[in-house]
């Protein structure tokens, strides 16, 4: 499938834009030093000064980001308590994406309620793993679903990453009479536009950038801590490294948010998200292992539930994934594969390592032994083994969903019991 971006064409230079840039710029410099009061609201006072906002030395100078965050943070304290519509491009993209969940969060300091909506779909396979790895809040308004919408509900929207000239939602907003509230942007100016609030900056090369410095001088300083402010900083580095053709492009400014995103986001993530070629249902899968792993002794095992019998190569690309962790040697993933047709059922399993002294046909032989056959439920070559339990008598019947999550737990449990066996031999609870 082909990565639509905006139709917008960056090379599409308007004179006014590169004026405004050049005379915004020359004002650089200006607040060089100085403490910066931000008007914040109660949940976030912070007094800032360039010093001890984090910013680089080299960013000190930029006035120009520090008045438009005090401009920004204006404007949501003159809306604190409304609802606003966050509109994007209709096929967004991860700068979009990511943006528009940093307004969001800036947003609720101010207790303002912001929908991220799009009309389009996500069309890319790394849209689609950048919202589900960090469970981005961006919602799918067709046209359609507009119809049974009260547009009332919301008391204003606002442009991010576009200028409303690539949004189908546009028209029909504009209608209802929400006012715009804020356009932040790094496209060339597209046109006219009444807009409380404007940051279009066409000489950075991400609007991840723009929120970023926003973070950064004291709108929302990022918290490691905050399992939320680690994904959106990994959402940023995504948006800002895809906008830029991976940092190729990026200008100073660009290293700079790259450079305070660093200290927040999540690397594992990041390149779960950039192998791209994997289908939605696999990255179900994935999401599923990170959430369920359990880790001992440098081993992450994580069961994934039921799966469909098409959707089973999600398991070792899940174990692929999993074994790319700090301090993990081995990882084991496994779930129940289903065939609706044939109400066929089988645990299917694999294991990834890279600990040389593991052998893992070994392993998974001692693991899960044999069947009455003789036959061993697996095994493996260097690095990667697999294996499949059929569930005979127990397949199906999973219309009763009590049932189903039954018989999950009960081979969820066998199946860790068995590996922790040989993962922590003194653990032998038998
Ligand atoms: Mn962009």
């Amino acid at each position: 499938m082909v990565h639509l971006n905006s139709t917008f064409t960056k090379s599409n230079n308007l004179s006014l834009a590169t004026k405004a840039s050049s005379e915004q710029i020359a004002e650089d410099g200006k607040l060089e030093g100085q403490p910066v009061e931000l008007p914040l609201s109660k949940q976030s006072p912070t007094t800032l000064t360039a010093e001890g906002s984090g910013l680089f030395p080299s960013q000190r100078g930029n006035s120009l980001g520090q008045q438009k965050a005090e401009q920004l943070g204006q404007l949501l304290l003159a809306h604190q308590h409304e609802r606003q519509l966050i509109i994007l491009q209709d096929f967004p993209d991860p700068d979009a994406l990511s943006s528009a969940w940093t307004y969001q969060l800036i947003a609720q300091e101010y207790d303002i309620k912001c929908d991220i909506v799009y009309a389009g779909t996500l069309s890319h396979q790394e849209n689609i793993a950048l919202v589900k790895l960090t469970d981005l809040p961006a919602q799918r308004w067709t046209l359609q679903t507009l119809r049974g919408k009260d547009l009332s509900f919301y008391q204003g929207f606002v442009l991010i990453d576009n200028q409303g000239t690539t949004s189908q939602l546009m028209p029909v907003v504009q209608q209802a009479g929400l006012p715009l509230l804020a356009v932040i942007d790094h496209h060339n100016v597209q046109g006219d536009f009444q807009s409380e609030f404007i940051d279009i900056r066409p000489s950075i090369r991400a609007t991840a950038t723009i929120f970023t410095q926003y973070l950064q001088l004291g709108l929302l300083p990022l918290d490691s801590s905050i399992s939320q402010h680690v994904k959106c900083a990994t959402a940023l580095m995504h948006g800002l490294h895809s906008d830029t053709n991976r940092l190729m492009q990026a200008k100073e400014e660009d290293f700079m948010a790259a450079a305070y995103l660093s200290k927040f986001y999540d690397a594992q993530v990041l390149k779960a998200i950039l192998q791209a070629n994997r289908s939605k249902r696999v990255m179900d899968v994935i999401e599923r292992s990170l959430k369920n792993r359990t880790l001992q002794n440098s081993f992450s095992i994580a069961g994934v539930g039921y799966l469909h019998y098409d959707d089973r190569d999600a398991i070792p690309q899940a174990a692929d994934f999993l074994v790319t962790e700090d301090n993990v040697h081995t990882a084991v993933v496994y779930g129940i594969v289903h065939d609706e047709d044939e109400e066929l059922e089988v645990v299917i399993g694999s294991l990834r390592t890279t600990k040389l002294t593991l052998d893992p046909d070994e392993f998974i032989k001692q693991a899960f032994g044999q069947d009455s056959n003789g036959r061993f439920f697996g095994g493996g070559r260097t690095g990667a083994g697999g294996f499949e339990i059929p569930m005979g008598f127990l397949s199906g019947c999973n219309e009763n969903s009590g049932y189903a999550k039954m018989k999950w737990e009960v081979f969820d449990s066998q199946i860790k019991q068995k590996l922790l066996r040989l993962v922590n031999p003194k653990d032998n609870p038998i």
